[in-house]
């Protein structure tokens, strides 16, 4: 209920109301038009965007380009504390992960490649492109490239399951840090229809190194996350 001379500004109320039928709906369901909730609470449009605006920003409610308003999906938060697979980050909030092998081969380093890796141009590096899912729902877009003299025998099965597990478990080598960069960046028309989003939706692009205890990089993975589906929590210490 919206009471209009309430000293509670409408559009606020509204969120509250918005807030309490979001509670009844399952995520990707829609919701009214802004034309339906100015109709039913007699109130102006500006006013219903403005309290639609505020539930888009907090991440309750997504906005679809021509389809309308949903139930936005939650947010899956991953901790910057501690180098983890994806694999063992969707295992720890309860979601299943699944990979989708978009590509997988050998090739000789370019002059690029080789320089991130640190290893001489020409040496032979796996090139994998996988799109990860929790749950059945696109999370991620990850080209990976692994020197095949450290990444030995990768096959298509080992990657379709988790790579770290390989790494540590069939290889016998130990994974000890990482250096990562996150930048916000817009979906590119090529990545869409593989993330299920849209162009211009908002992406995150991870790019990481990572090491070996003795010191060797190897892997280095470009990645592009979903906006609306991560959320990259740090801790700090003052
Ligand atoms: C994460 C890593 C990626 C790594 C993968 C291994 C980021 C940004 N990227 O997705 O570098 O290759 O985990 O996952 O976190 P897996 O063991 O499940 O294959």
């Amino acid at each position: 209920m919206i009471i209009k001379d309430s000293h509670i500004p409408i559009y606020f109320q509204l969120e509250m109301e918005i807030k309490e039928i979001v509670k009844g709906l399952n995520p990707g369901d829609p919701i009214s038009s802004e034309r339906e909730f100015s109709e039913k609470y007699d109130i102006s449009r500006m006013t219903v965007r403005q309290a639609i605006n505020n539930l888009v920003n907090e991440g309750i409610l997504v906005r679809k380009r021509g389809k309308g308003t949903f139930v936005a999906e939650q947010k899956v938060e991953q901790p910057l504390s501690g180098l983890t697979s994806f694999s063992e980050d969707m295992r720890s909030r309860g979601l299943k992960p699944l990979t989708k092998i978009l590509s997988f081969q050998q090739i000789s380093s370019d002059k690029n490649i080789a320089a991130k890796l640190k290893i001489t141009e020409g040496v032979p590096v796996y090139e994998v492109s996988r799109l990860r899912l929790a749950d059945e729902s696109p999370m991620a877009l990850e080209i990976s490239y692994l020197p095949a003299n450290i990444i030995t025998d990768l096959t298509e099965n080992t990657v379709h399951a988790s790579l770290y597990e390989y790494i540590e478990n069939e290889l016998n080598l130990k994974i000890s840090h990482a250096t990562q960069t996150l930048e916000s960046s817009l979906a590119q028309k090529s990545e869409c229809s593989i993330l299920q989003i849209e162009e211009g939706d908002p992406v995150l692009l991870i790019e990481r190194f990572s090491y070996l205890q003795n010191g060797e990089a190897f892997e280095y993975v470009k990645s592009i996350y979903r906006g609306d589906r991560y959320k990259f929590v740090i801790d700090m210490k003052r």
